[in-house]
């Protein structure tokens, strides 16, 4: 049996998405700056292979890591950080889009929010825009450690029903203590097995 996710490797960096090479399969992870998207890409490879920070904005390129040759995982630059120069800000709109919009092979955008923020007008911004595509995505809650167990059920329920889904749609997620992982490194290898 194919184990996808065994080996995974840092492949390449690139800001301008017409440049990348075609792929057999990958998945995305796109969200707000700093909402955990690389570390629950490491979380879900078992490896520290993408870089996190405490400053938002660390991703600033369409990173890839490959899971076995053309399976790719890609760690998207955060939305929704108003610092750094201009002309890199006004560039990851148009680079995260034309990445989703030009790959073929993307069989999943995993899209998260913050679990105890919930979905922001931005957050609800990007569903929006996915809803209006024909693209695969799959709204995933992160950092759920922050949020008192007591109150998950109801944050879970508050947050899906603000992006018109059902509490079970959203996956609810940590990264830092590997609550709802192991389900999603499960849907990641499914979905990147030839
Ligand atoms: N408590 C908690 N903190 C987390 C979790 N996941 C990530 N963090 C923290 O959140 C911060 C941002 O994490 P990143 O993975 O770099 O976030 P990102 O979405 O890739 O950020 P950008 O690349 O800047 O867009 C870091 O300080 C992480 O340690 C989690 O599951 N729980
Ligand atoms: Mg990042």
């Amino acid at each position: 049996m194919i184990q996808p996710l065994e080996t995974v490797e840092y492949l390449l960096s690139e800001t301008d998405p017409a440049r990348l090479a075609p792929c057999a399969a990958e998945v995305a992870f796109i969200g707000r700056s700093n909402v955990g998207k690389s570390s629950l890409l490491n979380a879900v490879c078992r490896r520290d292979v993408a870089r996190v920070s405490n400053l938002p904005g660390r991703t600033r390129a369409i990173n890839v890591f490959q899971a076995g040759f053309g399976r790719w995982l890609v760690d998207l630059p955060g939305y929704g950080f108003a610092a750094g120069p201009e002309a890199e800000r006004a560039g990851w709109g148009p680079m995260i889009e034309g990445y989703l919009r030009g790959r073929p092979s993307l069989r999943m955008i995993f899209a998260l929010i913050d679990a105890k923020v919930g979905p922001t007008r931005l957050d609800l911004q990007m569903v929006e825009w996915l809803e209006a595509t024909d693209l695969p995505w799959r709204p995933v809650a992160t950092k759920a450690d922050q949020v008192k167990s007591s109150r998950a059920q109801g944050r879970r329920r508050e947050a899906a029903h603000a992006m018109g889904l059902q509490p079970a749609d959203l996956a609810w997620v940590s990264a830092q203590e590997g609550l709802g992982v192991r389900e999603l490194r499960g849907e990641v290898a499914a979905l990147l097995t030839p």
